[in-house]
C-alpha cells in the first residue's frame, strides 16, 4: 500500500515514511511527483493550509492525499512563527537560517532588559515557551472529502542548537519531559510526543473509528 503525502519538506517525508512502515505502508512525495502545480500556502491557520495542500494536490492527481501545515509558536514573539515558520528569515530561507532568524528576534527582547528564565547545567538558556502545531488534512478527490486532525508538543527554545536528529528548529527545542532537545530524541522518541506524530495517530483513530 501506498500513501501520497504532498509535501516537499524531506524531513516531514522521512517522518511519514518512518511511521507508515510500521504499518507495512510506503510513502511516495512531491519529490516523486515533480511536476504538480505549486500551492499558495495564503491560508490563516495550520488546518486551512493543510486542506488547500491536499485538495489541490489530490484533485491534479486523482488520489487520496495527506497534507501536513506545522510550525512553531514561540510565546515571548507573541505566537511567531506560526504560519509562517518555512519561511521566517525570508525568500531562500533554510533551517539554519530559520533558526539564526529565531533567536535573533528573541536577542531583540533580551536586549531590552527582559530576563531570561531558566539556564541549564551546560551553561545553555531557555529562551522563551514556544509549541509545535502540526495540522493533518486526508482529502479524497472521490467524493470531495476531507479528514483533519491537529497535534501539539510544548516545550523551550533554547539558546543554542543541541542534537543533530529531525529538521527545522528541533535543535532549538528543548523538552523538559525528556531533558534533550528534540533534535536529540531518536525518530521514535520523536514520533511519540511530536505534534506530526500525535496528529497522526489522531488522524488514524478517526479512520479506524469510521470501518
Ligand atoms: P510543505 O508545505 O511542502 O509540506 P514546508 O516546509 O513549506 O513543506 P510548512 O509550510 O508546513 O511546510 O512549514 C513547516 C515549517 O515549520 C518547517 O519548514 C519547519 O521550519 C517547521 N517545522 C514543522 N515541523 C517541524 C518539526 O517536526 N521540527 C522542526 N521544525 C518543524
Amino acid at each position: 500500500d501506498t500513501v501520497v503525502v504532498a509535501t516537499k519538506n524531506a524531513g516531514k517525508v522521512r517522518e511519514f515514511a518512518h511511521a507508515f512502515a510500521k504499518l507495512g505502508m510506503e510513502v511516495v512525495s512531491m519529490f516523486d511527483y515533480p511536476n504538480l502545480p505549486d500551492v499558495v500556502e495564503d491560508g490563516r491557520t495550520f488546518a486551512e493550509n493543510a486542506r488547500k495542500k491536499a485538495k489541490t494536490v489530490g484533485d491534479a492527481l486523482g488520489l487520496p492525499v495527506l497534507a501536513d501545515d506545522s510550525g512553531l509558536e514561540v510565546a515571548r514573539l507573541q505566537g511567531e512563527p506560526g504560519v509562517y515558520s518555512a519561511r521566517y528569515s525570508g525568500e531562500g530561507a533554510t533551517d539554519g537560517t530559520n533558526n539564526a532568524k529565531l533567536l535573533e528576534e528573541l536577542g531583540k527582547l533580551d536586549a531590552s532588559g527582559v530576563e531570561r528564565f531558566q539556564t541549564l547545567e551546560d551553561g545553555t538558556e531557555l529562551l522563551s515557551e514556544a509549541r509545535f502545531v502540526c495540522a493533518l488534512a486526508l482529502y479524497d478527490p472521490k467524493d470531495d472529502a476531507f479528514v483533519d486532525s491537529e497535534g501539539f508538543v510544548e516545550g523551550d527554545i533554547m539558546s543554542r542548537p543541541r542534537g543533530e536528529g529531525g529538521f527545522g528548529y528541533d535543535p532549538l527545542f528543548w523538552l523538559v519531559s525528556h531533558h534533550r532537545s528534540m533534535a536529540e530524541l531518536t525518530k521514535d522518541e520523536k514520533q511519540a510526543i511530536s505534534h506530526r506524530g500525535r496528529a497522526l495517530a489522531r488522524l488514524l483513530e478517526q479512520l479506524n473509528n469510521r470501518e
